[in-house]
């Protein structure tokens, strides 16, 4: 740093953040005209938006800067949170907002001749993540800061983020997503680099006193490089770190002797590998394809994370013994359970602990969130391909695995079907690594997210587990929002609204002071102003309809939203099959009949893992049922099918606010929580949904008056498919209809949708479509009832919004400081 007698001049210097419009201003062109080398002359919305997207970083990295030295000055406890996913979409609006600068750079760039929207809609996504867990990731990010914890994420660089889907003849093609071109918002750390091994063997010797000693060597090296991004807090400096690690050849690997010899393709080959690791997300959502390139990210990623995090610990001289004192680290979802193995390795190999001291240290830093029940997303290694890449760590987990094991034969003798149902190893062909009981046995606490999913895995996969360790490991944080991005940012006349009512924007740091909105549902201007607000949003989303698929909607319609991953589990089959049933009705009324519904426009949006043929049959019904029922001149208005292209969370902004209805219709017991639930009936919009995930706390939140609900209860799910299996159950007769109009050809070539058909028949209606069809339909026309009443529809979405206080990411949050990290805020000084 810099010697003490030049310090004065330096501080002299020190860079200043703008704070009035002139200022911002002045920033914008410097950046405009120096750092961009443009000018007035060839100053277009790209080029202004890099300007004061520029500007605003500058504003944001002196916070960052001080945050940073204040919570090393502090010196508490931080927490790490490692994810293999980010969803954080755009940064521009949510700094300025966060920053409370929105106002005067908008007037700031008006001045200039550009229209703010036109600005923050140059921005590309940054979309390092598949859906509700890495969006979540965002939101608790956004929430440590503005809550001001001491808090840092950990995630990878991807070159390529989720890709972009387009809609080709009704099917979904994928093209991938290089976000990478301008991006203003991430700081390549050049000096903290960490050089990452795979492949190689163990080498074992003993000490002269007898000790053994386990070297891993030999193999393939691979440098992480660290890329930092700030992350702002709303109303406060607090400006935390998310680490982003990006890989390249190691300086050592690269190897000259090749190149220079003339071997300049084998050398760039081995570039190529490095760079492999760090190049590409998988686009899988709640599932696990078990692939060695994603072993290989898995363990990059954390390995380069803990070694920067036990070197800032290192660097406070502090015993080992007090790690967890300074440490928490939260593992999202099992993809970084790796990190209790390198942990151990670091302690025993590299420090020389003994095991018990250094299993004592992890077992007290690590948390686990579990977000899925299903089989098919609970990650296994295969231990001959593990074994391979990480010798050393197979190694350890044998022995984590050994020593559990024994303390389980002491405390429950006998009990053989225990030991092998518990075993981290699966004794399958070839054996299995059950990541999930890992990260259990590893961890101090373990949780899901919501109330349902929680009792669940403590009943159903993780039984045992509390048998053993006692029901305390195990707690629930209910998931949650941050209101900045999903109230305010993404409806900001609501949210002036809500300001206007309530006297401060004091509610978003603290959502409960939602609740003083109930005494107004009644009232009937406010009633007339909140609805005008929601049809300026469905009409917003008309004309982007109109301009993007070419679709006329009404905007007085009922909008019903299904905006989410497509997933059996999910459902967005019955919800077509549902839209398919109303269209047979309209087609069977009439003009009389016809005249009394209520018009409907059924808005669908969601990505298709490339190679989940289920999933992107689903699309293409979906497309195929918009291409007859849009043109069909009996039906005009009364029904409009619409699936909106490349889902992201920029669109999720102005969808949220745009819904009177959104579907949140997963088989009861799949969906773990769901958070777009909590967004939609934010907005004011309300929600048809089973009892499953968050729907369960949001109803008991908001009142069963204002939710739709349907469908069968988890507690009978087993059954319901047993009964399946031994063909008790015929179809249901609204949805036989269906499938019989579909294999009649109507919308189109019926071998197309063969094996949505076949899924519900010979398939045994897994997701149990047919049980809760005529449940669902029947909700449905509860809604359109509902809706004809505007008075009462409005009284409940205000009530509902009033209560959803609790769904913060800020409460979360909490619960997680409080329960889980042990963690208390540190104040950064403006
Ligand atoms: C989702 C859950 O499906 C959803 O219910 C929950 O709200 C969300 O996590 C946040 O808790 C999951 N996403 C994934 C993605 C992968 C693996 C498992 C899950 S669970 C890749």
């Amino acid at each position: 740093s810099i010697p003490l007698p030049q310090r004065d001049k330096w501080k002299k210097f020190a860079a200043v953040e703008f704070s009035t419009k002139e200022e911002f201003q002045k920033e914008v062109v410097r950046h405009v005209e120096t750092t961009l080398a443009r000018s007035l002359y060839n100053c277009d919305d790209l080029a202004a938006y890099s300007g004061a997207a520029l500007a605003v970083r500058d504003k944001l990295i002196i916070d960052w800067n001080k945050t940073q030295q204040a919570h090393t000055l502090a010196d508490q406890k931080r927490v790490y949170y490692l994810s293999l996913e980010f969803l954080m979409g755009r940064t521009l609006d949510n700094a300025m907002l966060n920053q409370g600068v929105k106002d005067i750079a908008a007037e700031g760039v008006s001045e200039l001749g550009f229209r703010m929207e036109d600005l923050i809609d140059q921005e590309h996504d940054a979309a390092l993540g598949n859906g509700g867990l890495g969006r979540l990731a965002a939101c608790f990010l956004d929430s440590l800061a503005s809550l001001d914890f001491p808090a840092w994420g950990y995630g990878l660089r991807y070159r390529y983020g989720i890709f972009k889907q387009e809609i080709i003849d009704g099917y979904q093609v994928e093209v991938p997503d290089y976000w990478l071109d301008f991006n203003p918002w991430e700081f390549p750390r050049h000096d903290i680099t960490v050089d990452i091994m795979f492949y190689g063997f163990v080498r074992r010797y003993t000490e002269d006193d007898g000790s053994t000693v386990n070297i891993w060597e030999g193999g393939e090296v691979v440098q992480a490089l660290a890329y930092d991004v700030p992350v702002p807090g709303y109303g406060t400096a607090t400006t935390n770190n998310l680490r982003l690690w990006s890989s390249k050849p190691s300086t050592g690997e690269f190897d000259f002797q090749k190149f220079n010899s003339g071997d300049y393709e084998s050398s760039v080959r081995d570039q190529q590998r490095a760079e492999t690791i760090s190049a590409v997300l998988y686009p899988n959502d709640n599932i696990d394809v078990g692939k060695e390139l994603r072993l290989k990210q898995q363990y990059f990623w954390v390995a380069a994370s803990l070694y920067d995090i036990v070197r800032r610990f290192k660097k406070s001289h502090r015993a080992w013994t007090e790690f967890p004192h300074q440490v928490a680290i939260q593992l999202n979802d099992t993809h970084p359970t790796l990190a209790i193995v390198e942990l151990m390795r670091i302690l025993v190999d590299k420090e020389h602990l003994d095991w018990d001291t250094a299993w004592n240290i992890v077992t007290e830093t690590f948390g686990y969130t579990n977000h899925t029940v299903l089989p098919e997303a609970l990650e296994k290694w295969s231990v001959p391909l593990f074994q391979n890449l990480l010798p050393r760590h197979l190694q350890i987990i044998y022995d984590i695995n050994l020593f559990f094991l024994q303390s389980v034969e002491r405390r429950f003798p006998k009990d053989r079907e225990l030991l092998s149902r518990v075993s981290i190893i699966e004794e399958s062909n070839p054996q299995v690594i059950r990541m999930a009981y890992l990260a259990i046995i590893g961890s101090k606490k373990v949780n899901g997210v919501a109330e349902l999913h929680s009792d669940l895995i403590k009943t159903t996969i993780f039984k045992d587990f509390v048998k053993i360790f006692g029901p305390d490991k195990f707690t629930n944080v209910t998931n949650g929002v941050t209101p900045r991005r999903w109230l305010h940012q993404a409806n900001p006349q609501l949210s002036a609204l809500i300001k206007e009512k309530l006297g401060s924007y004091d509610f978003l740091k603290d959502l409960s002071l939602l609740s003083g909105l109930e005494k107004f549902a009644d009232d009937k201007e406010f009633q007339k102003e909140w609805m005008d607000i929601k049809l300026r949003n469905k009409q917003r989303l008309a004309k982007y309809i109109k301009e993007t698929t070419g679709i006329t909607v009404n905007p007085s319609a009922l909008f019903d939203i299904q905006v989410k991953r497509i997933h059996e589990y999910k459902r967005q089959q019955m919800n077509i099959f549902g839209v398919i049933s109303r269209y047979l009705s309209l087609k069977a009324m009439t003009k009389e009949e016809r005249a009394k519904q209520v018009p409907r426009v059924s808005i669908f949006g969601g990505k298709a893992a490339p190679g989940y043929w289920m999933a992107k049959t689903i699309i293409r019904l979906i497309t195929a049922v918009s291409e007859v029922v849009n043109n069909d001149a009996d039906i005009g208005d009364l029904l409009k099918v619409v699936f909106i292209e490349d889902y992201n969370v920029s669109k999720a902004e102005f969808l949220c606010p745009a819904s009177d209805l959104s579907e949140h219709i997963s088989t009861a017991g799949t969906e773990a929580s769901g958070t777009s639930n909590m967004k939609f009936v934010l907005n004011g919009g309300l929600i048809i949904g089973t009892c499953d995930g968050a729907n369960i706390e949001i109803t008991r939140e908001v009142g069963e008056e204002r939710i739709f609900l349907f469908g069968n209860l988890a507690e009978d799910v087993e059954d319901l498919r047993h009964a399946h299996r031994y063909g008790k159950t015929p179809m249901d007769p609204a949805l036989k209809e269906v499938c019989d109009e579909i294999q009649k050809g109507t919308f189109g070539e019926p071998g197309v949708f063969a094996g949505l058909i076949h899924a519900l028949t010979e398939g045994g209606d897994y997701y149990l479509v047919s049980d809760d069809f005529a449940s669902y339909l029947s909700t449905h026309k509860l809604v359109d009832e509902a809706f004809k009443d505007t008075a009462t529809w409005a009284h409940n979405t205000i009530v509902a919004v009033s209560r959803m206080g609790f769904f913060t990411s800020d409460r979360a949050i909490n619960e997680y400081a409080e329960e889980i990290w042990s963690i208390d805020p540190v104040k950064v000084d403006v």
